[in-house]
């Protein structure tokens, strides 16, 4: 078992186990049983190829055998860093199997991301596709192998060039099976971040998978249901909630997009008739205006999912209006907790709400800044903690005592209140972050990379209201000279500091000082309120 994973206490894990949450399922039995049950049924296509619920544990016992022989053990780490394709599926099923952790590092992320993470997580391989997007990954990796990783595996899903091919990895499979247990780390997911180095999340075999069942449960997922990935399956929300791995627990078919623009999006739902998809506010955005004018046959939708960020009220009355199906509100996060509107929830509850946790075990409070739960309707932070969510992150103590309380609550940083029928409302945030349109953005990542700027003094990046994205990143920066650098100069900076292009700030503001709080720290909170007042009245946002 991977060490430095603050888990439950055993009395409260042996408390899981009898309750029937956590029910010793891995992901690889998991899997091997659908297979039997559903054998022949496409689990996955993206419109062209399909692979069946047999052809997918098959070959993932296959990469299992090739990965294996290519040293690959139980425990150690693997950066996976694939699309949204079939060789995602065929990856991380075979790491399951063999009780290696995949490491999910989004397509977007960029060497700064992901040697932090090869180093960070002694990664023992690092899994990409040849190009995709526009970008050719194989350049990513020979920048790494130059810069002290050396000798890092890197496997390669298409052209290998002189890299290992995956497709040359499906050998025999074994007889024997691989020893991993359900309590085990199954892989490490990324958190949003609010500090300098994103934080790396645990999630046990036991724990996901409890939580894939309870969001079946409320999105009613069964055999018949279709689900639509847009968004980078990497990510917690089209991973889990249900997404795709709660549609193969469910039995159901998944539909991969390699994009979210509704030219990539609505010949796949009419064609795969698909009846559930999740996206963010700005895609159910351009999809709303889209529909208007496009005549794909979209009537198969049954439910939208939007979260990742607020959607405002004024967006998610229309989106029933728009596309004829149910919207479901989704408040999640890759620490754990994962908060639904109902199906059958009253529209109000739809509209305005973020809904409320999904497992009956989930325990929240909302707290002033003292600790002390707020009346009911009072806005306060989010605590949680329950079956599915982390007491802590991997190999960070120092910080997870900050993180989480005493008693094993996670401090969500997020600022929300409960409605008269106990439904969240999300407020606001209380952490260091950008919530752009779902990605998240740590503001101290962004000013350490600008303050390796030899001519930036201090930096403090904030978020600043987009009508589009919900926010942007704008950065403030104090220079030692006038006149530069200057935002085409710093932008070009970050670039070659190879950061994911989502991190790169919207807007840069020149100062001679920050305002500060009565303790002496920068007021970000002032920035804020500075580049609010500062937009309102702009008719150009960006420079
Ligand atoms: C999801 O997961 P993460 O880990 O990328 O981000 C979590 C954070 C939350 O703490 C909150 O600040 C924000 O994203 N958030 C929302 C939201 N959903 C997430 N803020 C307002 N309204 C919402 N509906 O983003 C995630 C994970 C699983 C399911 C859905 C989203």
């Amino acid at each position: 078992m991977l060490s430095d994973c603050p888990l439950w206490p055993e009395e409260l894990a042996e408390h899981y186990r009898e309750i029937g949450c956590w029910r010793g399922e891995t992901f690889g039995s998991m899997l091997r049983q659908k297979a039997e049950l559903y054998g022949n049924k496409t689990a996955i296509t993206n419109g062209k190829r399909k692979i069946t619920y047999a052809e997918l544990d098959m070959q993932s016992n296959q990469l299992a055998a090739g990965f294996s022989k290519l040293g690959i053990q139980k425990d150690n780490r693997v950066v996976v860093q694939l699309p949204n394709d079939v060789e995602f599926f065929q990856v991380i099923f075979a790491l399951f199997k063999i009780g290696a952790l995949p490491v999910f590092a989004l397509p977007s992320h960029r060497s700064s991301e992901v040697e932090y993470f090869c180093e960070f997580t002694e990664a023992q391989v690092y899994i990409i596709p040849d190009s995709f997007d526009g970008y050719d990954y194989r350049k990513l990796a020979r920048k790494m192998k130059d810069r002290g990783f050396k000798n890092l595996p890197v496997i390669v899903a298409g052209d290998p060039e002189e890299f290992i091919s995956l497709s040359q990895l499906f050998h025999e499979p074994f007889e024997k099976e691989f020893e991993v247990s359900s309590h085990d780390i199954a892989f490490l997911q990324l958190s949003g971040g609010s500090t300098g180095k994103p934080k790396l999340i645990p999630r046990t075999h036991d724990d996901y998978i409890y939580s894939l069942k309870k969001s079946n449960e409320v999105c009613l997922m069964n055999e018949e249901s279709v689900y639509l990935a847009v968004l980078p399956v990497a990510h917690n929300f089209p991973l889990s909630s249900p997404g795709v791995l709660g549609t193969l627990y469910a039995g159901g078919r998944i539909v991969l997009s390699s994009g979210s623009s509704p030219d990539e999006a609505f010949p796949l739902i009419e064609q795969e008739r698909v009846t559930i998809t999740a996206v963010v506010p700005p895609i159910a955005m351009i999809w709303m205006q889209a529909v208007k004018s496009r005549n794909w046959d979209l009537s198969s939708l049954k439910v939208m999912q939007v979260g990742g960020a607020k959607f405002s009220s004024e967006s998610a009355k229309n989106v029933k209006p728009a596309f004829g199906c149910v919207l479901q509100q989704v408040f999640g996060m890759a620490e754990g907790l994962v908060n639904y509107t109902r199906l059958d929830d009253p529209e109000d509850v739809i509209v305005h709400t973020q809904g409320r946790p999904m497992s009956p075990y989930d325990e929240i409070k909302i707290v002033d800044e003292e600790d002390q739960e707020v009346e009911r309707g009072e806005v306060g932070e989010l605590l949680t903690r329950g079956p599915y969510t982390i007491r802590g992150y991997y190999k960070t103590k120092a910080h997870n005592a900050k993180a989480f309380t005493s008693d094993g609550y996670y401090r969500t940083g997020d600022l929300v209140k409960l409605d008269h029928s106990g439904n969240i409302i999300v407020e606001g945030r209380d952490k260091d972050q950008i919530n752009r349109g779902g990605e998240k953005i740590a503001a101290e990542e962004i000013e350490n990379h600008l303050l390796a700027h030899p001519e930036i003094l201090d930096a403090a990046v904030v978020a600043m209201p987009d009508e589009y994205l919900g926010e942007r990143a704008c950065a403030y920066i104090i220079r030692l000279d006038k006149g530069k650098p200057s935002p085409v100069e710093l932008r070009e900076f970050l670039n070659k500091r190879e950061i994911a292009a989502y991190k790169i700030p919207d807007r840069f503001e020149f100062v001679s000082e920050f305002p500060k709080t009565a303790l002496g720290k920068v007021s970000k909170k002032s920035l804020r309120e500075k580049i609010a007042i500062q937009l309102k009245n702009k008719k150009y946002k960006f420079l």
